[in-house]
């Protein structure tokens, strides 16, 4: 059938929808903003729908659409419960959220189903991939209603991840006019293989993959997985070293690239940013101070903030390597005598009971302190503030009032304010050291992150130039302990260290970059290809690569190390400078540059399914203004470009001439060094600050 393919429908299904787990609503909460501005009311996100998120994060409209109201209304007749409305960030898009546990008196049936059209075995208590069945089918049934119902408009469906992909070989078996996309941000052999101890880079042709799967008992996920990616109209990934990865474990070729942008917010002028760090780190300071409490022996002028954050996957984040170079660190600056100080934060939610009392204590003896010395400080200023005020020329002849002489300290503090001093100084004495967790964890002797910092005895004593504190629970203002968001965390801190091993492209060092912290990631993640790949000396910019490919274990390890120990050895001149050319880098993560790929990803699904609309190289979206880039990245101070200039595309490889990837094509994963031929942006300034 032929469809108004200029003024599609475009879907993007999701299990993050209104509801944060992780990464991929990061991706589409940030995105909403250019797709919004693309299709209006031609968006919608589809996902589950979680009560207690959706409540805070959705305003029910009603809907307009009149074919898609006369799809929703038929499902509800058959008892689908469904809530639609506007999900409250910016761009606000429209979201369909589908209670799929209304649908679970279908869910035997549909498992019966799944296995029939596409031989993909359920077991029965894998909630997880019972919940992506109910959302699949759902999707599948709106989908096939609503093209049934609207004959005019093309659909497009994109589906993010395995657990939202059911609706793929669906749609394809039940051959409904809808052209799909599927995008994987990981996969899931690649995740498991990686978690263990196997040399996942250098084997990733060998492995047998249905075995692999097996041996993990993933296989029936596995097979979703590989049928999402097979039955799709056009597959595509968040990295060239993902694409890679997915080209042997799931057996297809991407047929491009999306890497992940930032809906990036520029200040008018930078001392704004640098002003907001210095704010943030005040945060920090004070929170450290409480934590520190009897040991607090280091000065906070010459003390560092480093960080990891992420989920807790301790090899795949690399926070194995971090632990492991911070005991290396530590044992550096304290041979080199250093007066730094570093305080390295692990940000990694694990299974917790509840902050330690001694966390909360410490906390608690500060803000104590903290009040008496206000309380002393306003009695001592009324006393000195009332001894002035009698001064009177008529002392000499016997009055009782002031000759004009300032009081000393001792006449001002009074012994009943020093007991009161005295009492609170007293009670930041401790026994132990200060802890390295915040939480009691519901494992402790059992748990990764604490065992290896128990083996490399990083204790915080006090001799350590390198102090850790582990929060395992991610940042919120509203916590009692370190209350602060996550953002203003990373405003405060000064280096962001995230050497992965598994990482199809990576948020956190990327936010860090929009936020103008330097960071450390590896050239094992899809964002540290990829910035890589873009730029000359990444390092000068605030971005240091570790090399994980090429390097021994050891010599990785070796060279975070130097990386973190030259950091340490800056000035904070150096760091401001440095932080105002991170910053510049935002504008290659901007949306407005990386949804240039999710455009022809698009169109790519759009010409596969209509062809004849493109005949003789025909586009019907030639004179679409969505295709403008950002400012060109020539101005003076901006980052030049390996290969020359800077846009996704050069990266992407969604060209209309070429349909899939060649193995050529995963710039950013290439094993050898690229040369530097065709450098044609202008010389950059070489004073940044
Ligand atoms: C920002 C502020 C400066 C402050 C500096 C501290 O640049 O604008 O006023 O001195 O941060 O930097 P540091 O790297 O030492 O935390
Ligand atoms: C995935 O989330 P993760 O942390 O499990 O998707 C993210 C968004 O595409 C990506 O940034 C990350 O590398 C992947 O691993």
């Amino acid at each position: 059938m032929t469809r108004d393919i200029t003024n599609h429908l475009l879907f993007e299904v999701a299990t993050e929808v209104a509801h944060k787990v992780g990464g991929i609503y990061s991706v589409l909460k940030s995105k909403a903003p250019i797709t919004v501005a693309e299709y209006r009311e031609r968006y919608t996100l589809i996902g589950p729908l979680n009560y207690t998120s959706a409540q805070i994060e959705v305003e029910e409209l009603p809907v307009k659409d009149p074919l898609i109201k006369q799809t929703l209304d038929s499902m509800s007749e058959r008892g689908i419960r469904w809530l639609y409305g506007r999900w409250l960030i910016e761009g606000a898009p429209r979201v369909l959220l589908f209670d799929i546990h209304s649908a679970g008196h279908l869910l035997n049936e549909w498992k019966n189903d799944l296995w029939n059209i596409a031989g993909i075995p359920t077991p029965d208590h894998d909630q997880e991939t019972n919940d992506a069945i109910l959302l699949g089918y759902l999707v599948a049934w709106f989908l096939g209603e609503l093209v049934y119902n609207d004959r005019e408009r093309a659909v497009i469906c994109q589906c993010h991840e395995w657990l939202a992909g059911i609706a793929l070989p669906l749609c394809r078996k039940r051959r409904i006019d809808v052209t799909t996309i599927f995008t994987t941000h990981a996969t899931l052999l690649g995740r498991y293989l990686c978690a263990g101890s196997t040399d996942f880079y250098n084997n990733l042709a060998n492995f047998d993959v249905d075995a692999e799967a097996g041996k993990r008992g993933i296989y029936h996920r596995y097979c979703i997985e590989r049928s999402a990616t097979h039955s799709a109209d056009v597959f595509t990934t968040v990295s060239h070293i993902t694409a890679f990865e997915a080209e042997h474990l799931l057996k297809r070729k991407p047929d491009g690239v999306l890497p992940n942008g930032l809906n990036v917010v520029k200040f008018q002028a930078v001392h704004e940013f640098q002003n907001l760090h210095a704010l943030k780190k005040q945060k920090i300071n004070e929170f450290v101070k409480g934590h520190f409490y009897g040991n607090y022996d280091f000065d906070l002028d010459n003390t560092l903030y480093f960080f990891i954050a992420g989920r807790y996957e301790f090899r795949n984040k690399g926070c194995d390597f971090f632990i492991e170079s911070l005991a290396r660190l530590n044992h550096r600056l304290k041979e080199a005598g250093s007066n730094k100080t570093i305080v390295a934060f692990i940000i990694m939610p694990g299974k917790t009971h509840s902050y330690t009392v001694e966390t909360l204590k410490g906390q608690a003896v500060l803000k104590q302190l903290e009040s008496t010395i206000e309380e002393v400080q306003k009695k001592v200023g009324e006393r000195l503030f009332e001894h002035c005020a009698r001064f009177n020329n008529t002392h000499a002849h016997g009055s009782t009032g002031n000759g004009g002489e300032v009081p000393s300290i001792d006449e001002l503090i009074k012994p009943a304010d020093r007991v009161l001093l005295k009492r609170r100084i007293f009670a930041l004495k401790r026994d132990g050291l200060p802890p390295i967790v915040t939480h009691n964890m519901a494992d402790d002797s059992t748990d990764p992150i604490l065992n290896q910092i128990r083996r490399v005895q990083l204790f915080n004593k006090p001799e350590d130039r390198v102090k850790i504190i582990f929060h395992p629970e991610f940042l919120n203002a509203n916590n009692p302990i370190l209350s602060i968001d996550y953002d203003e965390f990373v405003r405060g801190c000064h280096l962001g260290v995230f050497p992965s091993y598994y990482e199809p492209w990576g948020y956190t060092p990327a936010e860090c970059t929009v936020m103008g912290v330097p960071s450390i990631t590896t050239n094992l993640s899809g964002f540290g290809c990829y910035m890589e790949d873009l730029i000359e000396n990444t390092s000068d910019y605030g971005i240091y690569i570790v090399d994980r490919r090429m390097k021994s274990v050891d010599e990785s390890i070796n060279q975070l190390t130097d990386y973190m120990y030259d950091f340490a050895e800056k000035n904070r001149r150096q760091r401001i400078n440095q932080r105002n050319r991170t910053e510049r880098l935002s504008d290659l993560l901007d949306w407005k540059r990386m949804g240039l790929e999710y455009i022809k990803a698009r169109q790519l699904s759009l010409k596969r399914a209509y062809p004849d609309k493109f005949k003789n190289g025909a586009n019907p979206f030639n004179n679409s203004s969505n295709l403008k880039l950002t400012r060109p990245l020539s101005v003076p101070g901006s980052p030049r470009g390996k290969y020359g200039v800077m846009t996704p595309g050069d990266l992407g490889s969604l060209q209309e001439a070429q349909e899939s990837l060649n193995t050529e094509d995963y710039i950013g994963f290439k094993l050898g060094g690229l040369e530097n031929e065709n450098n044609v942006e202008d010389e950059d300034e070489t004073t940044h600050y």
